[in-house]
């Protein structure tokens, strides 16, 4: 198989892991759903029989020319909050030199939907996931299907979020480069048909690489590390301070220093499912969370709005830097909007 990398950065000589000429030693067990144009190949054929997909929560149908549309996307950067989504869209328009339109608002693309918020502005879309895996992974699993249907080649995506680290001062940044569940597998465990799947969820390092070099890091670090991703945000990361709480201080910390050991360097509530399902897709991602707090230190989040707006603005920095930085090196930032 040739390698059919497309060095985003040129910043290795690693293969990336989706690319063809390395997917069959890493023994996954089904071929490489990249298509070798860079089109996602969906490893469904039940698909093949739905005359039209309403793909529901997105609000889109099949009946609209989807590579009209999404034929372009480069790059796909999901996030929490749709303020968040919206504040990233317009750092990008701006990075990429990208003119307004003409009231200078972005439309919000999901319509009736009311679910998520995405928005589009030349190869990047720019959408809101909700808290936690089962709204982040329908969405991921619905972004699949659009940009397989339009046609997009080689799309690329990431994670914008906040965390709680491990061992590092609040406000530094982390890439992770693998998700960890709750019971400390390296997997996204998803019970299918009365039985637990357990996929693994790994995220791709060159790429992790790739971004961490374009960090400026002025005022704080970025680090490349584990992630736990947890299904609750008291109990289920060790909080002594939600409503319910059965374990101790000393419960707590162990567990904490455990994790610390094991290479974890924050906790956040997607890491899993992301680089499962990306892994299984085929396509390319990065999980890039600020941290809010060093829960080695505490629970609660206690930073002003100030602060947070700050932190919060570094995973957008980063990756709209990364992307910038792409789109220059391609020539691609006169995408359609
Ligand atoms: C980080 O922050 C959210 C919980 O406050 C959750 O989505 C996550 O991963
Ligand atoms: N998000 C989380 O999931 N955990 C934290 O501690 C902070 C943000």
């Amino acid at each position: 198989m040739q390698c059919n990398c497309d060095h985003l950065l040129d910043s290795s000589k690693d293969h990336y892991n989706n690319c063809s000429a390395v997917w069959d030693e890493r023994k996954i067990g089904y071929p490489c759903p990249k298509n070798h144009d860079g089109t996602l190949r969906l490893r469904n054929p039940h698909l093949r029989h739905l005359e039209r997909d309403f793909i529901y929560h997105l609000g889109l149908d099949t009946s609209a020319d989807m590579s009209a549309m999404f034929g372009d996307v480069k790059f796909v950067c999901m996030g929490g909050t749709k303020h968040r989504m919206r504040e990233f869209a317009l750092h990008v328009r701006q990075a990429l030199g990208l003119p307004a339109t003409d009231t200078g608002k972005l439309e919000n693309l999901t319509k009736h939907a009311q679910r998520y918020a995405m928005y589009k502005v030349g190869p990047v879309i720019s959408v809101s996931h909700g808290i936690g895996i089962p709204s982040m992974s329908i969405l991921l699993q619905e972004m699949f299907k659009l940009l397989h249907y339009a046609r997009a080649q080689d799309p690329v995506f990431f994670r914008i979020g906040t965390s709680g680290g491990l061992g590092v001062p609040p406000g530094s940044v982390i890439v992770s480069s693998w998700g960890l569940n709750g019971t400390l597998e390296k997997s996204y465990n998803i019970p299918v048909l009365g039985k637990v799947r357990k996929l693994p969820s790994f995220f791709d390092e060159r790429l992790c690489r790739e971004v961490q070099s374009v960090a400026t890091n002025e005022g704080y670090t970025t680090y490349i590390g584990g992630t736990m991703a947890a299904d609750d945000f008291y109990r289920g990361q060790a909080r002594l301070d939600g409503p319910f709480c059965d374990h101790t201080e000393a419960d707590k910390m162990s567990f904490l220093r455990t994790l610390s050991e094991l290479g974890v360097k924050n906790i956040e509530m997607e890491a899993t499912a992301f680089s499962a399902y990306t892994r299984e897709a085929g396509v390319r991602a990065a999980d890039v969370c600020v941290t809010l707090l060093d829960r080695l230190q505490g629970d609660q989040v206690t930073s002003s709005k100030a602060t947070m707006v700050e932190w919060e603005n570094r995973p957008i920095a980063l990756v709209g830097s990364f992307i910038a930085n792409c789109c220059k090196r391609r020539g691609l930032v006169n995408g359609r909007q």
